[in-house]
């Protein structure tokens, strides 16, 4: 490919957070939305990732009449700053109702609920112009196997998919699959699952996906290639770029902090499959540490979106035909050796690097 990417970066509002764990309260002082949309281009973002009640406080609690108004308001917002919604996602695990979870909940009026709070989603998206809906499926799970019929699980959360697609014909919906978390047992735990169910949607085109690094490796799989399957099927939508420690709680580390190998990795797909050069967007799900002080609430995203441009040069200035030799010459503990090399930056001239290769040098 000729041109290099133009990357464009997003984050949403609940990445600049108070710190509150299920351990402890808040350890800073909330901002507003308007104050975090004053962010946004001096940090170098462009595209906010809404939740519906990130754009609507209380949104249940409104007239119809009065959540047109404050969405028209932030859309005003939004328009004053030059940037843009990227998606919105309906919140369905505080309400009461979302208990049992929304589509899959036992109860037939917590269902209803869960549908017509994603219809009032969609309304809201729209009005903050865009198209798109991103479901993180949080409490369409169980904690028990018995608790609830999975297969009826699936089913409905496919009818209500459908459900969305038909209530407005412009709507595309991106999937963001999790294995666990506040579920024990999640419905659509990985990308493979959420590309069945936009197969089997009534209008596959408009069902894609959103993959979060965090979760990816929760399901015990590699972000990189669950990227690379979602890329193979044209459904890679956005993308969550974050770190996770290990199968722990979702920590939503900065990106590549645990792992910068794996980050690395995630950028080379990302690259080498011209991701975002139909205006996708790098997004970022990332969490500040409870330790930060106030001063440094943002810290988080400014550093995970130099360490992506970082390993954007580290990409490009990849020795891809001293790969393509290492491949062909099968010699993938030289290639191991070369990949650290380029990441550590340390040439094979230092004093302390063994020669590259030995199949380059014809042994073997
Ligand atoms: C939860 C998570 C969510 C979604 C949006 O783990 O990642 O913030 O990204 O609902
Ligand atoms: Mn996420």
């Amino acid at each position: 490919m000729s041109e290099l990417t133009p990357y464009r970066f997003s984050f949403g509002p609940w990445n600049i957070s108070e710190g509150a764990d299920p351990f402890g309260p808040e350890v800073r002082s909330p901002y507003s939305l308007i104050e975090k949309l004053d962010w946004y281009a001096p940090l170098g973002f462009e595209g906010v990732q809404f939740h519906d009640d990130d754009v609507v406080e209380n949104l249940d609690q409104l007239r119809p009449a009065q959540i047109a108004e404050r969405t028209k308001q932030v859309g005003q917002a939004l328009a004053d700053r030059s940037l843009v919604a990227e998606f919105v996602a309906p919140r369905l695990w505080f309400h009461p109702q979302t208990i049992d979870g929304g589509f899959t909940s036992n109860s037939a009026a917590d269902r209803q609920y869960a549908l017509d709070r994603v219809l009032r989603t969609i309304d809201i998206a729209r009005e903050v112009n865009t198209q798109n809906i991103v479901l993180w499926l949080a409490r369409e799970g169980t904690y028990i196997r018995e608790a609830k019929n999975a297969r009826l699980a699936y089913e409905r959360i496919l009818n209500t998919i459908n459900a969305m697609l038909e209530y407005d014909k412009e709507v595309h919906i991106w999937i963001e699959p999790k294995p666990n978390e506040p579920m024990d047992h999640a419905y659509v735990p990985t990308i493979g699952h959420a590309i069945a169910l936009a197969y089997q949607s009534v209008d596959p085109e408009r069902v894609g996906d959103l993959i979060e690094t965090a979760h990816a490796i929760l399901a015990g799989l590699d972000p990189s290639d669950e990227m690379a399957f979602a890329l193979a099927h044209d459904k890679l939508c956005s993308v969550h770029l974050n770190d996770q420690n290990g199968l722990k709680y979702d920590q939503d580390k900065a990106f590549g902090s645990s792992n910068l190998r794996s980050a690395f990795n995630q950028v080379r797909v990302l690259e080498e499959n011209g991701y975002g050069r139909r205006g996708e967007f790098v997004g970022l799900d990332v969490k500040v540490m409870r330790t930060q002080k106030q001063s440094g609430s943002t810290a988080h995203l400014s550093n995970s979106r130099a360490t992506f441009l970082h390993l954007v040069e580290k990409v490009r200035t990849w020795d891809k035909e001293l790969e393509r030799q290492l491949v062909e010459a099968r010699d993938y503990e030289a290639l191991d050796a070369q990949v650290l090399r380029h990441l550590m930056g340390v040439s094979h001239a230092s004093s302390q690097t063994p020669p590259l290769t030995t199949a380059l040098q014809g042994e073997g």
